[in-house]
């Protein structure tokens, strides 16, 4: 189970580092060099999804990713549409920073007996956008106003009250392309406040952006645009991993 997976490494202090795949960016044919690189790296899991799909490239692209690697791929999705028997896992992400009751509610009902007869493991997510410096895709579709990015203490009650509803992980995301990622403060806040794994992500573009946010207590760290132009960014990133304190 992969959500047994990441709460015993956050329990360990073992944090995790996932590559995002945007199938709307990339043509699946072309993601091989990213696969091969990814396993080369130790990234143990890769997240497909992106807010503007159309429902084709996400299947072609997961029955791709498939076919050439054997790490977990586990949905991130833009809407309720994006669900595939072919992945490992899907975040059901409740988007708890906004108070749009479709992304609360509204699309689960909808997507829940396509998810039930999929058969993939289900990673209950509170879904947290913080702001990136920048009005992002996210933001826009789902037409909420995402946290402050100086207010720590609302991100932690967030977290605090999803955690309350029975959410299993938090993911704190300042948006795809972020100019600024998710601050430490707001990390440390969230990690002192709820029990469970932390997922990190939006605008992480350096090594040193990496070490900042999983010495803060991310557990998984999620890095997808910057590859889109750099892919060999990743092995910088992906060595903060193997020995966090030593690397930089
Ligand atoms: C976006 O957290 C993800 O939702 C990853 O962000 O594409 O900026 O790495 P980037």
């Amino acid at each position: 189970m992969i959500l047994d997976d990441i709460i015993n490494k956050s329990k360990n202090g073992k944090p995790s580092l996932a590559v995002l795949i945007d199938p709307d960016k990339q043509q699946p044919n072309d993601l091989l060099p990213l696969i091969k690189l990814s396993e080369q790296c130790g990234v143990s899991y890769f997240f497909v999804g992106g807010s503007l799909l159309t429902e084709t490239q996400f299947e072609d692209t997961i029955h791709y990713i498939k076919g050439h690697s054997t790490l977990p791929i586990i949905i991130f999705p833009g809407s309720g549409t994006q669900v595939s028997s072919k992945a490992d896992g899907i975040l059901l992400l409740s988007m708890i920073s906004g108070r749009n009751p479709e992304l609360l509610i509204g699309q689960h009902v909808l997507a829940a007996p396509r998810l039930k007869s999929s058969g993939i493991d289900i990673l209950p997510t509170g879904y947290i956008l913080i702001d990136g410096g920048k009005p992002t895709t996210v933001s826009y579709i789902s037409n909420t106003n995402p946290i402050p990015a100086d207010k720590p203490d609302i991100a932690a009650v967030t977290a605090m009250a999803g955690e309350m509803l029975g959410l299993k992980l938090m993911y704190l995301d300042a948006g795809s392309g972020a100019q600024n990622p998710v601050s430490s403060e707001t990390i440390s806040a969230v990690k002192n406040a709820v029990d469970s794994p932390i997922i990190v992500g939006g605008g992480i573009k350096s090594p040193e952006a990496a070490l900042t946010a999983i010495e803060a207590g991310a557990d998984v760290l999620v890095v997808g645009n910057v590859l889109e132009k750099s892919p060999d960014l990743l092995l910088d990133i992906s060595r903060v991993f193997q020995s966090p304190i030593n690397q930089l």
